[in-house]
């Protein structure tokens, strides 16, 4: 089996900020529309009135303060309350494409490598913008990469599946190096007129290039010592978007449709998994809580890590044992941890080990475990 080494990471955030003040303002402007709009049916009982939003609220229960969005125009416009992204022609390169070759440029650089050292793009995210040609072999063609292209969709975990599966891929010899994509474009799929899930997520891209040690020339980089990869079924985190809305009659824009969670739910059940898991993830590959010097985890919610963290050290985490980036880019699905990863790892010294994982809808859970070269 070859030892395989992540050997460069590239994040890339779009250009527009867009601040918890902002998005209550707007919801709450819409919200008190309805209302009056609506003020004899809410009076009568057959309609519910729609809270108002608040700063303090989402910040307190999140620790989000800000998100960014790839395209912002609409996103704030009661009259709209989704962002305004223009339809590309088939010939021209896709949003998605174009985000994820800005993080996999940013990578490839740090590693040391073109795309005629890569053998496989993985693009991996909570959605992508079409089902066909994969979003990764439109990539792959930018990249000027030979083998093989293909998407996956694993929610807020497609991150680390796909890291596990272009370790097994190297390990076993089937590839030199893969190119790992997270081209999270979350926004459209925001309900920005549910007050419960409207601050919730961010735009943004993260790419990882993995290959075998023997090739790696980069300064720095991190040998992966183990892989796990863990799923529950659970209707609490839900969307129901996809192909066969056209057959179904219903409004394939729906509120049922679009992300849509019991939040106080998942917060209770996935703690105790997350913390379980990475215990059992840490222990098969012979390492105990106290030689883990930093937890990269996924980025949801800023009280669910600190919870997590407590269970596996028995104390409140240093800022730096579990770095939390959610109250700048918000929760990014599965780009999360590996934006913490790329932010927060260069003061780690050669032999240092930490633990990549992500947690979210399906239930998923997924961890590498790491250790400084
Ligand atoms: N402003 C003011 N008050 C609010 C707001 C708001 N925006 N929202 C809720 N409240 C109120 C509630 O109505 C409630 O009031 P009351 O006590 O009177 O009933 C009170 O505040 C408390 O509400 P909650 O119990 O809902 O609040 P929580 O403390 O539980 O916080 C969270 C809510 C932040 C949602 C929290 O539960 C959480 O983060 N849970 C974890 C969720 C999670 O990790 N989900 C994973 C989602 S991501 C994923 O898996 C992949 C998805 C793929 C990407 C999708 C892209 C679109």
């Amino acid at each position: 089996m070859n030892q395989v080494v992540i050997s460069g990471m590239g994040l890339w955030k779009p250009r527009h900020v867009v601040t918890n003040q902002e998005l209550v303002e707007s919801y709450n402007a819409w919200a008190s529309r309805y209302n009056d709009e609506h003020a004899k049916e809410i009076a009568a009982g057959e309609l519910t009135e729609k809270p108002l939003s608040s700063s303090e609220f989402i910040e307190k229960a999140s620790g989000i303060r800000q998100r960014y969005a790839y395209v912002k125009e609409g996103i704030l416009d009661v009259n709209r309350m989704r962002p305004h992204i223009p339809r590309r022609r088939e010939d021209e390169l896709s949003h998605q494409a174009e985000i994820a070759l800005n993080s996999a440029r940013v990578a490839l650089d740090r590693a040391g490598k073109t795309g005629r050292d890569i053998d496989m793009v993985i693009v991996s995210c909570a959605y992508t913008e079409r089902s066909y040609p994969a979003i990764a072999i439109e990539v792959q063609k930018e990249l000027d990469i030979r083998g093989t292209g293909f998407d996956m969709l694993v929610a807020c975990s497609a991150a680390t599946f796909a890291l596990q599966r272009a370790f097994d891929a190297i390990a076993a010899g089937s590839a030199r190096a893969v190119l790992v994509i997270n081209p999270e474009l979350t926004s459209p799929q925001v309900n920005y007129t549910d007050r419960d899930s409207h601050f919730i997520f961010g735009d943004v891209s993260t790419a990882v290039v993995l290959e075998r040690a023997d090739t790696c020339t980069a300064p720095q980089s991190y040998e992966i010592l183990g892989t796990r990869s863990q799923t529950v079924f659970s209707n609490n985190i839900r969307s129901n978007f996809g192909y066969v809305a056209y057959a179904q009659d219903v409004d394939p824009f729906c509120e049922e449709n679009l992300f849509h969670q019991n939040g106080r739910s998942v917060f209770k059940e996935v703690c105790p998994m997350a913390a379980e898991h990475l215990l059992a993830q840490i222990d098969a590959v012979g390492l105990g809580v106290s030689d883990v010097r930093r937890w990269w985890l996924h980025q949801a919610n800023i009280n669910m890590n600190q919870l997590i963290a407590r269970r596996l050290l028995g104390r409140d985490p240093a800022p730096e044992e579990a770095p939390i980036v959610l109250d700048e880019f918000a929760n990014t699905a599965s780009a999360g941890s590996i934006i913490a990863f790329c932010l927060h790892h260069e003061d780690l010294e050669p032999g240092d080990c930490g633990v990549i994982c992500s947690f979210g809808a399906g239930y998923s859970i997924g961890s590498l475990v790491v250790r400084k070269r």
